[in-house]
């Protein structure tokens, strides 16, 4: 062999993932887009392979993104929904992604775009496996902007000061903020920065193998479209939109046959879920699919997908045979010959159908979870559903130009699709075929026996906790209080009882998450407790611990009282804390209140925490009871 040959033949492909946010099924070119066009996606799909029948693993953001980069169902990673911007939760560091696997083969990798996987360092791109990134830590649309796009102050009020929740939109580069996305016209430039900077790194990096994953914040609300495409599509801004996604497509394209990388690259481009219809002419289309985003229908969880790999993918092929996003790190492996994760996962290699070998159909079946819930399954051309409610776009009047429309809630029972003669889901053909309804439910057993469902109150054997930051984590604590007797003058609220009675007084202490049963609740009411030691014995100190989560309408104590007493009739007051004006915090906070006691003896410890009541004018919940949060009484 050839010396020059044998290091050619060596040379790994490199990998570029286009990713891009809330684009339907039906809006590229080749999938049947109308109002637009996407010169470059069509070329892609002539040049390569353009799949029908490509799932994501849940229809939002998160979810989604956590399964394309490890190849596992969301619920296997503990990752739901899309993470808000207070969210203490992320990507577990022991999972593998994409970028870590590639790495141990020497790949170059970054990404530019919306990571949404956890915004705090510990869950950003750099810690897991990217060596660059720049973009947005989640949604575009988590920022304190209304709909109309003016900047939200403290003067606003009722529904909108939701949104002041929000912090500041940050652009990060690396670990580090480095801008901030305050108007529509900064969210202009997104696709731009993005692919400028994808580029730059195929400039930088054409001479060795690399993984580029460009997850666009784009055509996620609110709209932003540089002036090189306003008002070029008859769709509207919408079309605009993906026009630019498109050119930015092209940019790619184009870097690759500078460099004659076009055989020496996997190119895959799909979208994150379906599209968010309630927005009207700001949303696309999943035509001829039903529903859309946040659902299960294939309207929601089928997007478009197109893969090109000069001289290894048939050109101009389509594959309607079942593939998903949790397929592609596994085939990755494959591809480059690197070993699977040590931790198990749920995608499988689908080279195969990128081959167009024939007969090829690895894919048997597939999951559709929504949060904790297993809403349906298909295998072949079957499709059941589990009976669910979900929030449907039919029925209700859509938004326009950036403002949302309502959805309609709506329930579905156990339904039979055949997607091969009825894509649409149109008719439930579950009486006519109870043999294979049975064979479906078969199946879910087992999805639910591993990964747990929501709908049938099962709990998965096999779910991974996701990664947690911990502010404060739920632990133990030994004092002179455990299991002594606790009377409470208000009751705390069934709904948050965490181990009832003796909760406040159990030695266990809460963590980040108001709802990990170790908290308990008073809503509206205030907490008031007398702890019995049992006898008169010397104190040192008293603490007391609460929590503040706003968004979830629980504050911190307004007031705060610790008082003794040796008979338990006479109390003497040791410390009293008036908290400072109630003002807004969108992070949730922990507050320890403690009393110091030298040389003081007692039997009885009384606590008086007085709840803010109702929620202030300034907070959505204004009106509404507040809730306060204890998590225990601390005698030393
Ligand atoms: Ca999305
Ligand atoms: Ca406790």
């Amino acid at each position: 062999m050839i010396p020059g040959c044998r290091k050619e033949a060596e040379r790994l492909p490199n990998v570029v993932i286009i990713f891009t946010d809330d684009q339907g099924y039906a809006d590229v070119g080749c999938y049947g887009a109308e109002g637009f066009t996407t010169p470059n996606l069509d070329r892609m799909a002539e040049e390569g392979m353009r799949f029908t029948s490509f799932y994501v693993s849940q229809a939002v953001c998160s979810a989604s993104r956590a399964s394309l980069l490890t190849g596992c169902y969301a619920e296997r990673v503990g990752i739901r929904g899309a993470l808000m911007p207070w969210a203490e939760n992320g990507l577990h560091p022991d999972e593998e992604t994409i970028a870590e696997l590639l790495k141990k083969k020497g790949y170059a990798t970054a990404i530019f775009g919306k990571w949404h996987l956890g915004h705090h360092k510990e869950f950003l791109p750099m810690q897991h496996g990217f060596d660059e990134y720049f973009g947005l830590p989640y949604s575009n649309d988590m920022w304190p902007v209304d709909y109309s796009g003016h900047p939200l102050t403290e003067e606003d009020r009722g529904e909108k000061a939701g949104k002041l929740f929000y912090p500041v939109l940050p652009i990060i580069e690396g670990n580090k903020k480095v801008a901030e996305i305050l108007t529509l016209d900064d969210q202009s430039t997104l696709t731009t920065q993005y692919t400028e900077r994808a580029v730059r790194f195929i400039d930088r990096n054409k001479d060795r193998p690399f993984f580029l994953y460009v997850p666009h914040s784009m055509a996620h609300v609110p709209l932003g479209v540089s002036d090189k495409f306003k008002g070029m599509s008859t769709q509207g801004m919408y079309g605009d939109v993906i026009m630019e996604i498109d050119w930015s497509v092209g940019e790619t394209l184009k870097a690759l046959k500078r460099y004659d990388l076009e055989e020496k690259t996997l190119l895959i481009f799909a979208s994150d879920n379906g599209p968010w219809l309630n927005f009207g002419n700001h949303a696309g289309s999943a035509y001829p699919l039903r529903e859309a985003k946040g659902t299960a229908w294939e309207g929601g969880v089928r997007v478009p997908c197109i893969m090109r790999w000069t001289g290894r993918i048939p050109a101009g092929t389509i594959c309607d045979k079942m593939a998903a996003t949790i397929d592609v790190l596994p085939t990755l492996a494959a591809i480059v010959g690197a070993p699977l994760p040590k931790i198990p996962i749920d995608g499988i290699n689908i080279l195969p159908l990128m081959e167009a070998e024939e007969d090829a159909n690895p894919r048997d079946h597939f999951f559709f979870y929504y949060g904790r819930a297993l809403r349906a399954v298909r295998k072949g051309r079957w499709k059941l559903f589990f009976p669910h409610g979900f929030n449907s776009y039919r029925g209700v009047v859509p938004g326009a130009d950036g403002f949302p429309g309502p959805y309609n809630f709506a329930q579905t029972g156990l339904e039979l699709y055949d997607l091969e003669r009825d894509v649409g889901e149109t008719l439930d053909v579950a009486v006519q075929h109870p043999d294979i309804v049975r064979e479906l439910q078969d199946l879910a057993e087992k999805a639910r026996d591993d990964l747990g469902d929501s709908l049938t109150g099962r709990v998965g054997k096999n779910v991974r906790e996701g990664g947690m930051r911990w502010l404060h984590k739920k632990q133990k604590v030994q004092h002179l209080a455990l299991n002594k007797t606790i009377d409470l003058s208000m009751p705390f609220s069934p709904m948050y009882a965490a181990s009832g009675d003796l909760a406040l007084v159990d030695g266990i202490r809460g963590s980040t998450f108001h709802n990990d049963g170790s908290w308990q609740g008073f809503e509206g009411d205030d907490l008031e407790a007398i702890v019995d030691l049992g006898d008169v014995i010397p104190l040192k100190r008293i603490t007391c611990g609460f929590l503040e989560n706003q968004y979830v309408w629980i504050f911190l104590p307004q007031v705060v009282e610790i008082s003794i007493s040796r008979d338990g009739k006479t109390f003497d007051l040791i410390q009293h804390t008036r908290d400072k004006a109630l003002v807004r915090n969108s992070q949730p906070q922990f507050k320890d209140y403690v009393a110091d006691l030298p040389d003081m003896r007692a039997r009885y410890v009384r606590i008086k925490a007085r709840n803010v009541g109702i929620c202030p004018d300034w907070h959505p919940g204004a009106g509404g009871k507040a809730w306060l949060f204890c998590d225990e009484i601390i005698i030393e």
